[in-house]
C-alpha cells in the first residue's frame, strides 16, 4: 500500500495483492469487491490500520490495455463513483513507483473513463466524468434548521450544494459544520430527495467567500458519506460546483476556479463543453506519506478492520 495526501485528504492505493475481480468494468468489478471481499475495504482503511478520515483504492488491470489501469475508491462506510482527490492521489503514487510517465493518460472508473495528467512528481490534472445540474435551488424544510434552499448535481458523485446557511467556514467550526451538514443529509434522506434515479445524495457542501489573500474564488466544506469532513476542496464536489456556475452562466468555460478548502488547500479548476457536456478538469497536488504491506496475523481479533463481520 502507499499511501499520500491530497491538499490534506488523504489516499491510500493498494497497488498489487487484491482479490481476483474478473475483467469487467470498474463497476461490475465494485460489486463483486462490495459483495464478496468487502473485508479488504474494512482491513484497509477502517481502525485500527485507518481511520474515518482515509479513502482506499484498489488498482486494477485496465479492460482497455490503452488505459494505465481502473480504480476503485472507497471510505469507512462503503464505496464512492469517482473521487478527485484519491485520483490525483493514486497518479503521484503511480510516478513515486516509476509506474507513470509524465503527460497525459487515461484511467478507469466505476462512474466511466477519467483523464490523468502528470505534470511533475506532485502535480496532477484530472479530466473528471461529465457533470450536471439536476435541480436547481430545491428548498429543504427541516425542524432544526429551517429551509435550506441548495442545488443538486452530479460531479462522480451526488451533492447538495449550499451558499446561503449563515454558518462560518473556518476549520476551528469544523465541528458545528459536520452537525450541521449531517442534519442535512438526514432530511435529504427522510423526505425521499434523490438523484433522477433514485441515488442517495450523500455529499453535502457549503460555500463561502475564500480566505483573505488566498487568491481563490470560493472556500467550501464538504461533508463525506462516512460521516467526516473532505480535507480537500474535493474534486468531485468541485465538479459538480464548475456544472452549477457553468449552467447559471457565472462561469465560461475554460476560465479558471480556484475552490479552496475548509484546510486552506487550493485546487484550480476549469471546465469544457465537449458534445454539449460539462468536462471539469481539476488540477492539485498530492504528496506521498508512507509506504506499506498489509500484515494479517490470525490471532489479531481486529485483523479485518473494527466492525468487520468478517473473524
Ligand atoms: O475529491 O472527489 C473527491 C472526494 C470525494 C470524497 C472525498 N474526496
Amino acid at each position: 500500500m502507499v499511501d499520500s495526501h491530497t491538499g490534506g485528504e488523504p489516499t491510500r492505493v493498494i497497488v498489487a495483492g487484491g482479490p481476483e475481480l474478473g475483467d469487467g468494468a470498474m463497476a461490475e468489478r465494485l460489486a463483486l469487491l462490495r459483495d464478496d471481499h468487502d473485508w479488504l475495504r474494512s482491513s484497509c482503511v477502517n481502525e485500527p490500520r485507518g481511520s474515518d478520515v482515509l479513502v482506499g483504492a484498489l488498482l486494477c488491470p485496465p479492460v482497455n490495455p490503452a488505459n494505465i489501469g481502473g480504480v476503485i475508491f472507497f471510505n469507512n462506510v462503503g464505496y464512492i463513483g469517482m473521487c478527485g482527490h484519491g485520483t490525483i492521489g493514486l497518479a503521484v503514487t503511480l510516478a513515486f513507483l516509476d509506474r507513470l510517465d509524465l503527460g497525459e493518460h487515461r484511467l478507469e472508473t466505476p462512474p466511466g473513463e477519467v483523464s490523468v495528467t502528470l505534470h511533475d512528481s506532485n502535480r496532477v490534472t484530472v479530466g473528471n466524468v461529465p457533470s450536471y445540474r439536476y435541480r436547481r435551488g430545491h428548498v429543504l424544510k427541516t425542524a432544526e434548521l429551517g429551509e435550506i434552499r441548495g442545488d443538486i448535481a452530479w460531479g462522480g458523485n451526488w451533492f447538495f450544494l449550499v451558499s446561503e446557511h449563515g454558518q462560518r467556514l473556518e476549520y476551528d467550526n469544523a465541528g458545528r459544520l459536520t452537525e450541521f451538514t449531517r442534519t442535512i443529509r438526514r432530511e435529504l434522506d427522510s423526505q425521499g430527495i434523490r438523484g433522477p434515479r433514485g441515488e442517495l445524495i450523500d455529499h453535502i457542501e457549503l460555500f463561502g467567500p475564500a480566505s483573505k489573500d488566498s487568491g481563490a474564488d470560493s472556500r467550501n466544506f464538504v461533508l463525506c458519506p462516512g460521516g467526516v469532513y473532505d480535507r480537500s476542496p474535493c474534486g468531485t464536489g468541485t465538479s459538480a460546483k464548475l456544472a452549477c456556475l457553468i449552467e447559471d452562466g457565472e462561469l465560461a468555460p475554460g476560465k479558471v476556479w480556484r475552490q479552496e478548502s475548509i484546510t486552506g488547500s487550493i485546487f484550480e479548476a476549469r471546465a469544457t463543453l465537449q458534445g454539449g457536456q460539462i468536462i471539469p478538469q481539476i488540477t492539485g497536488n498530492a504528496y506521498i506519506t508512507g509506504q506499506s504491506t498489509l500484515w494479517f496475523d490470525a490471532s489479531d481479533p481486529f485483523r479485518f478492520g473494527i466492525g468487520s463481520t468478517k473473524c
